[in-house]
Order: structure tokens, then sequence, then C-alpha cells
């Protein structure tokens, strides 16, 4: 009988993960690696790629980090031709790198709109375009970008991000247009609150220990009432980067507990007091992490 656990294993594939010392892409990183993947990865500067090395290495997997920002095309070159020699060509490239910034939008200067735009549009677009020539050769590959709640909704003070994680939806269905033909799928990750260190301004309490009233808010909007955990969303990388979601092209599948199909609850009926712990615990994954 064949084992159809098969169709999830990642053996031998080289995986590339953007922006990946810490966070989601550390996250999806380390679920690659346990499912046989060879680990390679990215980061803004030196003391990131250290420290992202180290955090492997405490999880028993040998990575392959250097720096590299993905808004530059040269060193994104010189990161994937250094990458083919020392570790093979990229079997699946998870664009996952990304900033917000969250400046109501009559006050945003130019320069940090575009800055948002290049990191999280534009990098997918130049990393993308290092990856492909190899993978149509090769005859295979995955590309899977991180979009967000963002990609579909709007909200207050983050337009240049909606901006660009809606282009990177339409970006995922152009690559999926252009190179399905080559048996290259590009699907994308919609996650909705996961805790990280992107998110822990939104969690922080009060000086007198309440709650954040956004964290009331997203707990509200989510039937699970709870905020995401890096965990929840590495079944969904591995299925889009394996051999089990070879049909599957052009997708933004969201993993958000539901956000996206409930109007939600009032968020003063919540029980605060059952929160408590679960906060605490998300503050440890801001100050151990970032
Ligand atoms: P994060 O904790 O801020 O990690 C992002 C990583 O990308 C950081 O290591 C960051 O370095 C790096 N980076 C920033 N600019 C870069 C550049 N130009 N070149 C290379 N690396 C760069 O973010 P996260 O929460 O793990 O999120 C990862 C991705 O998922 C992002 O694209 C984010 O928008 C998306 N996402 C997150 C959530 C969520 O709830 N957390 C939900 C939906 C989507 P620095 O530390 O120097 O910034
Ligand atoms: C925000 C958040 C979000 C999330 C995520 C939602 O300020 O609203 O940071 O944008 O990080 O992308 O899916």
């Amino acid at each position: 009988m064949v084992d159809k656990l098969n169709l999830f294993s990642l053996e031998n594939k080289v995986a590339w993960v953007t922006g990946a010392s810490y966070g989601l892409g550390f996250a999806y990183a380390k679920a690659y690696a346990e499912v046989g993947a060879r680990i390679v990865f990215n980061d803004i500067n030196e003391e990131l790629v250290n420290r992202g090395i180290e955090n492997y290495k405490k999880e028993g997997i040998y990575a392959y980090g250097a720096v590299c920002d993905v808004t530059n095309e040269e060193q994104v070159k010189d990161f994937v031709n250094k990458v083919k020699k020392e570790v093979g060509p990229i079997d699946i490239l998870v664009n996952n790198a990304g900033i917000i910034k969250r400046i109501p939008m009559h006050e945003m200067e130019v320069k940090d709109w575009k800055q948002v735009i290049d990191i999280d549009l534009t990098g997918p677009f130049i990393c993308s375009k290092a990856v492909l020539p190899s993978m149509m050769e090769r005859g295979h590959g995955k590309i899977i970008n991180a979009c967000s709640m963002m990609s579909e909704f709007g909200r207050e003070t983050v337009s240049a991000y909606a901006a660009a994680k809606g282009g990177l939806k339409m970006l995922t269905r152009n690559i999926c247009s252009e190179y399905g033909q080559y048996n290259i799928q590009c699907n994308a990750i919609g996650p909705g609150y996961i805790a990280t260190p992107q998110t822990a301004p939104l969690r922080e309490r009060g000086e007198d220990g309440s709650m954040n009233p956004f964290d009331r808010f997203i707990r509200s909007k989510t039937p699970a009432q709870r905020w995401g955990r890096t965990e929840d969303l590495e079944g969904l990388a591995i299925f889009l980067a394996s051999q089990a979601s070879d049909f599957i092209n052009g997708q933004v599948i969201y993993i958000d507990g539901g956000i996206s199909a409930y109007i939600g609850q009032d968020p003063g009926n919540l029980d605060e007091s059952k929160f408590i712990s679960e906060i605490e615990a998300d503050t440890d994954i801001k100050t151990a992490d970032k």
C-alpha cells in the first residue's frame, strides 16, 4: 500500500523562507525541516541572521542563512546563486518577509508608503523572479506568498499594508496563470491575527494592566476567541509546499480561526478573566523572539 503521508514529505527539497530568523517565517521553516526539507533563509541584517541560525540550531536544524534584503535585486540574485552552489537549486520559496506601518493614511509620508509596498509586494516579485527560471528548467516549483486578512479587508491605519497584501493576492494569481504550464504552483497563506512580534503592540496592556481594546476586538471577531499561534499555520504551509497540493494553484487560503466567516460578537460580552494567562504567554513571545 502506498503511504499517503508521503504526499506531504519534503524530503531532499530545498526550501527558501524569506525573513525567517523568528516569527512566522521561522515556524514555516521549522515545519519544513521536520518533514525533510533543507532550509535556507535570509534576513535583513547580520544580527538577525545569527540569531536565526542559533534558533534553528536549538531545534536541531541546520539552516543556511545569509543577509539579503528582498527589495535589492542584486543581493537577491547573489543569494540565489550562492544557495544553488552551496545547498542546491531552490524547490520551494516562501515570500514571508514583510513589514507593517500603522499610520493614518492622511498622515502617512510617501517614503513610508513606498517602503511597505517595496518590502511586502516588490520583494515577492524580485524573489519569485529570481527562482522562476530554475524552477521552469527543472519542471517543478512551489511559491507561497504571505497574504493577510488585509488582502480582503481594510481597517484604519494600514492603507499601504492592505494595498501591498491585496496586490500580493493578484501577484499570486498571475504567477499561477503565467507559470502553471511549467508545473509551478503559486498559492498564498492568509493568516488571521497571529501572536508574533509584528502584532505584539496590538496586545500590549494598558499601564493599569487593562486588556488592549484591539485584543478584545480581535477575540470578539474570532469564533475561537483567541489569537492564532505559529503552530496553527504549519500544516497549511507544508501542504502548499508538497506534492499533495500539485493541482491547487493561484489560491489564497485563509487560516484565521473563522474571522472571515463570522460577523463577530459584542466585545463587551467577552469574559476577560479567561484570557489572562494567554496574554502573558503572548508577551513572552514578544520579548523572547525579538
Ligand atoms: P515579523 O515577526 O515582523 O517577521 C518578518 C521578518 O521579515 C523579520 O525578520 C523582518 O526583519 C524581516 N524583514 C523585514 N524587511 C525585510 C527585508 N527588506 N528583507 C528581508 N527581510 C526583511 O512578521 P511575522 O508576524 O512573522 O509575519 C511574517 C509575514 O506574514 C509578513 O509578511 C506578515 O505581513 C504576514 N502576516 C502576519 C500576520 C500576523 O498576524 N503576524 C498575519 C498575516 C500576515 P525585522 O525584524 O528587521 O523587521
Ligand atoms: C494589523 C495587523 C494585521 C495582521 C495580519 C492580519 O495591524 O491589522 O498587524 O495586518 O498582522 O496581516 O491578517
